[in-house]
């Protein structure tokens, strides 16, 4: 994706789950049913993990 793009996360589990990017303090929570959004606003590769699931809920967003 492109510098300046936005991901949305939807929780479409029965449980929270969260997004946290590496680098960054900010944990958003998502209930079921809602969503998380992160702007991305400079290029790079970005780790993200859930971090009530940090084990097996993880990926990566490539920003150029
Ligand atoms: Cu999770």
């Amino acid at each position: 994706m492109s510098t300046g793009s936005t991901v949305t996360w939807t929780n479409h589990d029965n449980f929270t789950h969260s997004v946290q990017v590496q680098g960054e303090s900010e944990v958003h929570m998502m209930r079921p049913g809602e969503t998380a959004e992160v702007t991305f606003s400079a290029p790079g590769t970005f780790n993200y993990l859930c971090t009530l699931h940090a084990q097996n809920m993880k990926g990566t967003v490539l920003v150029s």
